[in-house]
């Protein structure tokens, strides 16, 4: 029987209710399946972080890398910690360490969701880059609180990873409809972004089954809307990314389905599943995150595990109970509610 060493992080507020959720469901499907999950619980947060001043050990990495996969909640507690501080000393470090570079976001209506739109039918796979571009931490400050401050943030583009993260792009397509829709501003951002132009006519060049339609972004957030059932795989940078996956959350029925991996391709290190949503301070502690999000990015993981089957009947056990109207509304139901209804849904699969 395989066993899969898996590293535990819920984070903040609503993170420890949505990964207790998730691991509730993952284990019961493990237990169907001929697989075991073995888990290990780290406390890194920013509740850690004011007792000790950092969100995780220094030897963070090299304890999660003894990992098959890791988990992550959510991660934010901006009353206590700044922002930047817990995304800094958490998420984006784990993401470089293990060079996660493919952040993969699926965007579709599950059944029983109606989202805000009249559209239908639409299933969108965002592909974010995920280890450098406007996320490099590459910059400074001077002169700080003087009237002269000056600020700089550098967005870090490298060959080696504008192509990868293209090619990948252009992979996924060739196993979905065969389309990428590759997101820039290359008008306004002259160096880095025609950079990224160039690149994807040079690897589509490699792709000739797949199509392709290089978009720039303020366009691509009015297409998502109006018109996101003729989109198939979308791939941006890491800012990009990240607020187009926002966008796509919004038109799926909201971040409480939103779900994302972090993926190292090669398998040489831990990949990271984690819900598209923070901690929610507003409702944390409340009982009433909605915990699917943090489920099928559980889903995810059990694929890239290799448990396929398994990780088709969490889906299809998600989609059982929003078929039901279970989780389809923020507030109609319980985190517990929600949890129960999928793993009845399991039951029933039995
Ligand atoms: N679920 C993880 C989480 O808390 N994400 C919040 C966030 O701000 N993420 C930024 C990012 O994905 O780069």
């Amino acid at each position: 029987m395989n066993t899969y060493k898996l590293a535990l992080i819920p984070g903040d507020g609503i993170g420890g209710d949505v990964t207790d959720a998730a691991m509730e469901i993952l284990e019961a499907t493990a237990r169907r399946h001929d697989f075991a999950l073995e888990p290990q619980r780290f406390d890194w947060s920013c509740a850690r972080y004011l007792e000790t001043g950092a969100m995780m050990p220094d030897d963070g990495i090299e304890v999660l890398r003894g990992f098959d996969a890791i988990l992550l909640g959510a991660v934010g507690w901006p009353e206590t910690v700044p922002d930047s501080v817990s995304l800094h000393g958490l998420l984006l470090p784990i993401r470089k360490a293990f060079d996660q570079y493919a952040n993969i976001r699926p965007h579709r209506l599950l059944a029983g969701v109606e989202g805000p739109l009249k559209a239908e039918g639409f299933d969108i796979l965002c592909i974010r880059e995920n280890t450098e571009g406007e996320y490099s931490g590459a910059g400074g400050r001077v002169h700080r609180g003087h009237d002269n401050e000056v600020a700089v943030e550098t967005a870090i583009f490298t060959r080696a990873g504008v192509e990868r993260i293209l090619r990948f792009a252009f992979e996924q397509a060739r196993n979905r409809r065969g389309h990428v829709t590759s997101v820039t501003k290359s008008n306004a951002q002259k160096h880095s972004m025609v950079f990224w132009d160039e690149m994807t006519a040079r690897v589509a060049a490699d792709y000739p089954d797949v199509t392709v339609e290089p978009m720039h972004i303020d366009a691509m957030a009015a297409k998502m809307v109006m018109a996101p059932a003729s989109l198939d795989v979308v791939v941006a940078s890491n800012l990009f990314g990240d607020i187009l996956t926002d966008l796509g959350a919004a038109i799926q029925g909201g971040l409480g389905f939103a779900a994302s991996a972090n993926i190292r391709p090669d398998r040489s290190a831990p990949s990271m599943f984690e819900p598209v949503h923070g901690s929610a301070p507003d409702i944390a502690g409340r009982g009433i995150a909605n915990p699917i999000a943090t489920v099928w990015s559980g889903a995810m993981m059990l694929d890239h595990l290799g448990e396929a089957e398994a990780a088709a009947q969490v889906m299809a056990a998600i989609e059982a109970a929003t078929s039901r109207g279970i989780g389809t509304l923020p507030g109609r139901n319980s985190t517990d509610q929600i949890t129960q209804a999928i793993l009845a849904a399991l039951e029933e699969q039995a």
